[in-house]
């Protein structure tokens, strides 16, 4: 099988929890910006994808899947990581929905936001989220497992470290009073191939004054433009 390409932007959001699904698997993939992959800036691309928006991922024959969840649906399929029982897959799906709900605002305000906009976002976000949590709090203290649905990673696993990995840059303490889900973090930093993943991604630098990767040793700012 050829590898896919999984197509993105300069942030560090909807393209996560895929990256950490394949190397956890083993899975390779290649990843380019919308600019490398179409040849163009991303503007002018918007209408060569299902829903003018990524990710999307590039498999076999040229075949495009767009969604974020559709994407890890497909992987977790393609993977052999669905639980086969439906009631148990509706439950893992279920799971992930609600961490596709962190979504907004918390990515964009990480990944955008400065200066007074981002403190007022941090603080709305703030006064949000504990029964979010207070919700995943209670999933993994009934499950006991460790991980969402057992003690193993399923795909909604993926989708909610990456949002609690970013609203750690809105508060290092954000799991104090959550230690089951604190639990869950270290678990998934251990699963195989995560601590490779996160320590070879670009790191997210200046969060809310000046945001950058630092992609290839060089900073650049977060955006939909090649520079
Ligand atoms: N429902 C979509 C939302 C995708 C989305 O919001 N993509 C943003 C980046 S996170 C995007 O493509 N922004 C650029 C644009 O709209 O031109 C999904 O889950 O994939």
């Amino acid at each position: 099988m050829t590898k896919p390409v999984l197509v993105y932007l300069k942030m560090r959001a909807l393209a996560e929890a895929p990256q950490m699904l394949m190397h956890h698997a083993g899975m390779a993939y290649s990843y380019k910006m919308a600019w490398d992959h179409f040849g163009k800036p991303w503007p002018d691309s918007k209408r060569e994808v299902p829903f003018r928006q990524l990710p999307m991922l590039v498999v076999e024959g040229g075949r495009q899947i767009a969604q974020s969840g559709s994407i890890m649906r497909y992987l977790a399929n393609h993977l052999g990581m669905m639980p086969a029982d439906p009631v148990a897959a509706a439950w893992v799906d279920s799971i992930f929905e609600a961490t596709q709900e962190l979504f907004m605002p918390l990515n964009p305000t990480i990944n955008f936001a400065v200066g007074d906009d981002f403190e007022t976002k941090r603080t709305n976000i703030l006064s949000a989220l504990p029964p979010r949590l207070d919700d995943f709090e209670r999933i993994l203290d009934r499950d006991g497992g460790g991980f969402l649905a057992g003690n193993v990673p399923h795909y909604c696993d993926f989708g909610l470290f990456h949002h609690l990995d970013l609203a750690h840059f809105l508060d290092d303490d954000l799991l104090t009073d959550f230690p089951q889900l604190a639990a869950f973090m270290q678990n998934m930093r251990g699963i195989d191939g995560m601590a490779d993943y996160l320590q070879s991604r670009p790191e997210l630098t200046g969060v809310g004054e000046k945001p950058q990767l630092v992609i290839d040793g060089r900073p650049v700012p977060t955006g939909m433009k090649a520079d």
